[in-house]
């Protein structure tokens, strides 16, 4: 089996290095502008640091593949093959970060053969490094991390988010999810701003669930392997197999919270990340388990 140990450290040690450029901006004026919606915001930052962590990697392993945030925003097509493939996002958390609101991430996950092998989530203002590599566990800043193993979805803590869309049909399906959820009840909903950031909250055990619909492959590739390695549990929001391209995720502390919340949760139509863009998708929000 191939050691992508040397990846790994590599992709931490320019986390640490790019988190200098993010830190920097966070105290500054910004340029913002606007992606897929009003609420889908995009710096100078975003673009370099993305630039700056691809342009590092390739010097190094100029037969790897990526698949990075702004680059797609750019018209790069989403392509996962067997290839060594970087999967980049430079800011997760992009909102927060233009507000300095203190939860911004740099996420890097690394596939290849289409399994992924590595993940980084470097919270960069909390100064907390969450990592796993395949089959070696999962840490922060080093120390091992551990998912909660709560099995009683009423006794949980549950991160989701309210993403870029402002559309009638995504607005009236994610608050009506967070409405159901804390009907069961739950002990608490959190959304931090941040896909990745949320999910390693699973992965550290101080949140027992995350959820959610409409992020991208990019928010949550590295923070999937991260909360499996630590224990948790990730699957699509319809209870089957975990598909990062989906746009669909729950990640929990075990099975039965994971399904319980698959049994309560609706999801809108999403087209997926690896979708070419011409494709309309339309339709009610499909109803899972009930
Ligand atoms: C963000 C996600 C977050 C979601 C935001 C946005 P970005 O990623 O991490 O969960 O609610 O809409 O998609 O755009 O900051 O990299």
């Amino acid at each position: 089996m191939a050691n992508w140990t040397d990846c790994l450290n590599f992709g931490i040690s320019l986390c640490k290095q790019a988190s200098e450029v993010v830190l920097t901006a966070f105290q500054q004026q910004k340029d913002v502008k606007l992606k897929s919606s009003p609420a889908d915001l995009v710096t100078e930052t975003d673009q370099r640091v993305e630039k700056i962590l691809i342009a590092a990697i390739r010097n190094r392993y100029p037969e790897h593949r990526f698949i990075g945030e702004e680059s797609v925003a750019a018209g790069e097509r989403v392509e996962l093959t067997d290839h060594p493939t970087w999967i980049i996002d430079p800011i997760d958390g992009t909102v927060n970060f233009v507000h300095r609101f203190p939860f911004v991430a740099i996420s890097i996950a690394f596939a290849v053969n289409k399994q992924t092998e590595f993940g980084i989530v470097y919270s960069c203002v909390e100064d907390k490094l969450f990592s796993a590599q395949r089959g070696r566990g999962a840490f922060l800043n080093g120390a091992p991390l551990h998912a909660s193993g709560q099995e009683d979805v009423s006794r949980c803590v549950v991160v989701t988010e309210i993403g870029a869309e402002r559309d009638d049909l995504a607005l009236s399906t994610l608050t009506s999810n967070i409405f159901r959820l804390l009907k069961l009840p739950v002990h608490g909903v959190r959304a931090l701003g941040t896909a990745a950031v949320d999910m390693c909250q699973v992965a550290a055990g101080g949140a027992d669930a995350y959820y959610h619909i409409g992020m991208h492959c990019w928010d949550i590739a590295a923070a999937a392997i991260i909360v499996k390695e630590a224990g948790g549990v990730v699957m699509d929001t319809d209870g089957s197999e975990f598909d990062m391209m989906s746009r669909r995720v729950i990640a929990a502390s075990s099975d039965a919270v994971a399904n319980r919340i698959a049994q309560v949760i609706q999801a809108f139509p999403c087209r997926r990340d690896d979708e070419d863009s011409d494709k309309c998708v339309c339709g009610a929000p499909s109803v899972n388990g009930v």
